[in-house]
């Protein structure tokens, strides 16, 4: 085969993964996704939008598994009413 012509193949193994983090739709707001080193060990972790539940942060173990810790940095209660709130109090 030409390989100018050759597609990428993916597989879905984002439960596999452990991302098996789901948005949930608010409103017209679409989700969002953020890669950084949040403990700076070398690795990109993800911070996901929730939407209408809280936010998730994903700590990647170095070998394509992620861990959620959400509730260990507080982000699941941080982040758990906050959209909820500001849309039913403007
Ligand atoms: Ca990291
Ligand atoms: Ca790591």
């Amino acid at each position: 085969m030409n390989s100018l012509l050759a597609q990428p193949q993916f597989t879905e193994r984002s439960v596999a993964a452990g991302l098996g983090f789901i948005y949930e739709e608010m409103l017209l707001m679409g989700g969002g996704a953020a890669a950084f080193d949040f403990d700076n060990d070398g690795d990109e972790d993800l911070y996901v939008v929730g939407g209408a539940k809280h936010d998730a942060l994903f700590e990647n173990d170095g070998t394509g598994n992620f861990t959620d810790v959400s509730d260990e940095y507080g982000i699941s209660e941080l982040t758990k009413y906050k959209l909820t709130y500001q849309c039913n109090h403007r």
